[in-house]
């Protein structure tokens, strides 16, 4: 039974959900005005409209004002008060700044709003809500960085403004002006960022509610929304008073939901300037280019702002400022050789306007070029106003200091990063057999199967359907039995239904979000009539952990893993999908102030349940998330949501997996061959190969789809596809080694050219190829219907050769370059000047190749004499034992010059002294199986052996040398080098 557009209304299609959930998917494909426009959020309308009348009024002057004798610094702490003048007659209302200079470097600027006598506001209808500005996102994102520098000093002060030198060797400076309040951030006395610049911070104070006799009619027809409103007093250019339009201060609506606002307005709102910065990165997640557009209309622009407002915002549309399931506000300025970036900390709904222009104040007449710059307006709901600036100068060096704060991506289970196999939904424990054995019988590695709701009970997660599933744990022996996982959904919405004993533990021990009045929040989704748990609330966490302890959760194993989808939290008879703002969570806050950081309550909640199944087994979880938030790369990977098998969604899905990776979320991926719809051939195969060059590498269908498991399609596509799967898996060393360093350091997976060649200004803004790691390996899907060849951009003088043939690519730096891209190949290139670690024998499952020996493959040098290295981490890839110094990290050096290539500890350890756990003793076993140099000298012609030299002793292996030929590089393979992967060597050649 289809069920689809007879269904006129959410309600009937909800009253029937529970009873049709196996067959039925909503078929309505999501509309943009499903979704607020910037003039249909109250608070975004006032700020654009206030925007508008400070950057077009003739006297405007920001009404904030920091009080210059009530401030004081004190060891790298600026502490003082904005007065914000809120009338003609002068009154002023406090809001305490704190501008805090941290020992990474970074600055960070706070501003809330003194609270006030009991009494004094009074909220609306007896509400619940708390009475403060909501100042705990810092509680659930800011896990370090947050030490003061005591070497901050002030440089200069008077009486209109201070001057703070800070960061590394005093190089960076915070000039404070005191009237209007703004802040310039320079770098080596160069200006970068500007606070409030515009003039357009607005913290809208608290008031109490006055109830005003009805205005006038308009002579007008009314209908204007004050977004509108705006934009005619811009061409009138009207200067004072602005009237405010109050129209959404106590209450709003939209799509028939009221949003009662207990606490009135109350938005914060600020401009930032990037002075001689063109290009704006960041803020994901959008479907759209990843350099920011312009927002405020014109040729090319969106008329929108871009959103942040997390939202199961299912089939979206690509090219869109439109938000979707998650939310990092953190927003980078990039131009050649300079990256600075800033990180709003707040957990409400906010939008980003994006202008350009060209600086004024440095004219042409003047002889200097004028720079452009980028001018962001930054609007959020509630909470306080927390800007986090960061001045580089790298693009690393932000990507540094961002995680210091919100921390690194967790180090994965090793089988997560190797090829997942999912749908909505494999129905039943022989299906998921089925799956499993023909995967093998074609010989196509994975990891792991998964199980979308139809696993469940009638949508009750943690039991299962004992009809499809009725011996779980058998089912997960099986999988086992090959090193295989099982991964399965289990969402926020808890079904409210009598004989669940989970609804009834969540009902008796009041764990679940609240409504405005206090009581449990009631609302629908898959299991029809729900609750949702409240991941605010500690005693609601701590019951989420005990309810997946193996003897707890029936028919969970050690390879069970979760998936935690709908966490936006996506309530199907909600506004805009969601969650009422009045709802109520833990401490009396609104679900206005942490909308954003709900997802990541659920997915950390979840993550912590996973590492305490059983007394002492600390293993690391693996949970995938839909909804996040800055901070959930510490727990789990997301994947770009419901998106369609088409052409463009497959295009789009790679500048969005490299914007999550360059915002500290790299463990990131998009549905394989497209959640909605059916893939045609040439489409999945060509998703198999950009998703095998993927962080997270997931093929996923909705439930109205066709099957399209990779064995089912024929040749040459089986054969195809099966080479991506194997190509990923034999890189999976390098992929590891690739999490190792976002581990460490924050650093993208995927890098983007700007990442690696920052001097080089036509690479800036290029989102559609990338290197991998630090393997010098540069892909380029591709993403084309038809196309059989691909035209990649070369960023530097270095050689670059086939990945799969050794050509030597002729290129030349600045250049594109065209290869060849017929529908069995992937354009990879290799960098010269890189060693890349590879395991050759493809087998069943990542964990069957665990102790396989190694293939090193080194690109050599443009130069003669330039070095290549690289390096390999390995550890057992599913403990926490690596903290202790179990693992091996080894750094490799081909040195043309020498003739040698050697292998040494990454980090100069000593590795002998290691006290070796069983995983590092069994790894003596490991080797390495062969080197393959590509691009070999030519002097080696002839050249028949080498000498191994490792652990006091020295051998001879044979030297293959094949000459160059017909474009192919010359290439020489040493095989069974007898060397330890964990030892230090070295080969003579
Ligand atoms: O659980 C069903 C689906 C899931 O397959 C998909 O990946 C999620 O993004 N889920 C959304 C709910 C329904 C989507 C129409």
């Amino acid at each position: 039974m289809l069920v689809s557009g007879s269904l006129s209304s959410w309600t009937a299609c909800l009253g029937l959900l529970s009873a049709l959930s196996a067959t039925f998917a909503p078929a309505v494909a999501v509309k943009e005005h499903d979704w607020k426009k910037c003039h249909q959020s109250g608070f975004c309308a006032r700020n654009r409209a206030f925007a508008d009348h400070a950057l077009t009024a003739t006297s405007w002057e920001s009404p904030y004002n920091i009080l210059a004798d009530a401030g004081s610094f004190k060891d790298g702490q600026y502490q003082g008060v904005i007065l914000k003048t809120i009338n003609d007659a002068g009154e002023t209302v406090r809001l305490p700044i704190t501008i805090s200079f941290l020992k990474s470097g970074t600055a960070r600027v706070t501003v809330d709003e003194e609270k006030r006598q009991k009494g004094e506001i009074e909220l609306r209808h007896d509400s619940k809500a708390r009475k403060e500005r909501y100042n705990e996102a810092e509680k659930w994102v800011i896990v370090g960085g947050l030490a003061l520098d005591k070497n901050a000093k002030v440089a200069h002060q008077d009486k209109n403004q201070l001057t703070v030198k800070f960061g590394p060797f005093s190089t960076f400076e915070a000039v404070i002006n005191f009237s209007p309040f703004s802040i310039d951030f320079k770098r080596d006395g160069e200006t970068h960022i500007k606070l409030n610049d515009q003039g357009l911070l607005n913290i809208e104070h608290w008031r109490p509610k006055v109830d005003k006799p009805a205005e006038p009619e308009k002579e007008d027809d009314g209908n204007d929304t004050p977004d509108e409103e705006g934009k005619e007093e811009q061409t009138e250019k009207k200067e004072e008073p602005k009237k405010e339009d109050e129209s959404t201060w106590w209450e709003e609506s939209f799509g028939g939901n009221t949003d009662t606002k207990p606490r009135g307005p109350e938005s914060v709102a600020l401009d930032i300037s990037f002075i001689g910065y063109e290009h704006v990165f960041g803020i994901p997640s959008h479907a759209g280019p990843m350099a920011l557009k312009q927002t405020r209309g014109g040729e090319g622009n969106y008329e929108e702002p871009y959103r942040m407002y997390n939202a199961d915002v299912f089939e979206y549309i690509l090219d869109s400022p439109m938000t979707l399931y998650g939310s990092i506000p953190f927003m980078q300025a990039h131009r050649k050789e300079s990256s600075v970036g800033v990180f709003w900390l707040n957990a409400a709904e906010t939008w980003v306007d994006i202008t350009k222009g060209k600086d004024s104040k440095n004219p042409k007449a003047l002889g200097v070029e004028s720079k452009t710059s980028t001018r962001t307006h930054w609007m959020s709901e509630s909470g306080l106003l927390d800007v986090f600036v960061f001045l580089g100068p790298t693009p690393g060096d932000l990507l540094s200091k961002y995680t210091e704060l919100t921390g690194t991506t967790a180090m994965p289970q090793e089988f997560a990063i190797a090829y997942h196999q999912c749908r909505w939904n494999y129905i039943s424990e022989d299906d998921v057999k089925e799956v499993d054995a023909k995967m093998d019988k074609f010989k196509m590695p994975y990891d792991v199967i998964w199980l979308d709701i139809e696993f469940s009970d009638d949508k009750k997660y943690f039991a299962w359907d004992k009809h499809s599933f009725p011996t779980p744990l058998e089912m997960g022996k099986h999988l086992a039995s090959r090193g295989r996982k099982l991964v399965t959904i289990n969402d926020p919405h808890i079904k409210n239904v009598a004989d669940y004993p989970v609804v009834q533990e969540l009902k008796d021990k009041d764990l679940g979000v609240h409504n405005k009045d206090g009581k449990l929040f009631e609302g629908w989704c898959w299991p029809g009539s729900s609750h949702w748990i409240d991941g605010f609330n500690p005693a609601a966490r701590e019951w989420w952990v005990s309810l997946f302890k193996y003897d707890k959760w029936k028919g969970s194993m050690e390879n069970t893993f979760l998936w935690n989808d709908m966490n936006e939290p996506s309530v199907f008879n909600g506004p805009e999908t969601t969650m009422p703002k009045d709802n109520l969570h833990f401490g009396n806050w609104e679900h206005r102030d942490v909308h954003n950081l709900y997802g990541l309550t659920f997915h950390s909640a979840t993550f912590e349940a996973l590492k305490s199944r059983k007394p002492g087994e600390l293993r690391r979880p693996f949970v995938l998330t839909r909804a996040f938030f800055s901070g959930s790369q510490r727990a789990a990977a997301m994947w770009t949501g419901d998106n369609q098998a088409d052409w463009g969604h497959l295009a789009s899905s790679i500048p969005m997996v490299l914007n999550q990776g360059i915002s500290g979320f790299p463990f990131a991926g998009a549905d394989v061959g497209g959640f909605f719809g059916n893939p045609d051939k040439d489409l999945l195969t060509r998703w198999y190969q950009a998703g095998a060059f993927s962080p997270f590498f997931r093929a996923h269908a909705h439930i109205d789809s066709r099957r399209r498991e990779p064995y089912l399609h024929g040749e040459p596509y089986t054969t195809i596809i099966s080479a991506a799967l194997r190509l990923r898996y034999s890189l999976l060393p390098a992929w590891y080694t690739a999490f190792r360093h976002a581990h460490l350091n924050g650093a993208p997976i995927l890098k983007p050219m700007f990442y690696t060649h920052w001097s080089e200004e036509a690479g800036l803004t290029i989102d559609d190829q990338f290197f991998l790691g630090t393997t010098g390996l540069l892909v380029k899907p591709v993403t084309q219907k038809d196309q059989t060849t691909q035209t990649i951009w070369i960023p530097d003088d270095e050689a670059y050769y086939d990945y799969f043939t050794y050509e030597r690519i002729p290129t030349v730096k600045g250049k594109n370059v065209t290869v060849d891209a017929p529908l069995e190949k992937i354009p990879v290139l290799m960098r010269g000047s890189h060693i890349f670690p590879r395991r050759d024998i493809p087998r069943r499952s990542s964990a069957l190749m665990k102790w396989d020996d190694y293939t090193l493959v080194v690109a050599t040098s443009a130069k003669a004499d330039e070095p290549a290295d690289g390096d390999l981490y390995v550890d057992d890839g599913d403990s926490y034992d690596y903290q202790q110094g179990q693992y091996i990290h080894r750094r490799f050096t081909f040195d043309p010059a020498e003739g040698t290539l050697t292998s040494a500890d990454f980090e100069g350890r000593n590795v002998a002294s290691i006290k070796e756990g069983e995983w590092l003793k069994k790894m003596h076993q490991v080797g390495v199986d062969k080197v393959i140099i590509v691009g070999a000298p030519a002097s080696w012609a002839g050249k028949t052996t080498a000498k191994v030299q490792s652990e006091g002793r020295e051998w001879e292996v044979k030297v293959e040398f094949t000459p160059a030929e017909k474009g192919k590089a010359a290439f020489a393979v040493v095989r069974k080098l007898g060397v330890k992967i964990g030892a230090d060597w070295k080969v003579v050649f």
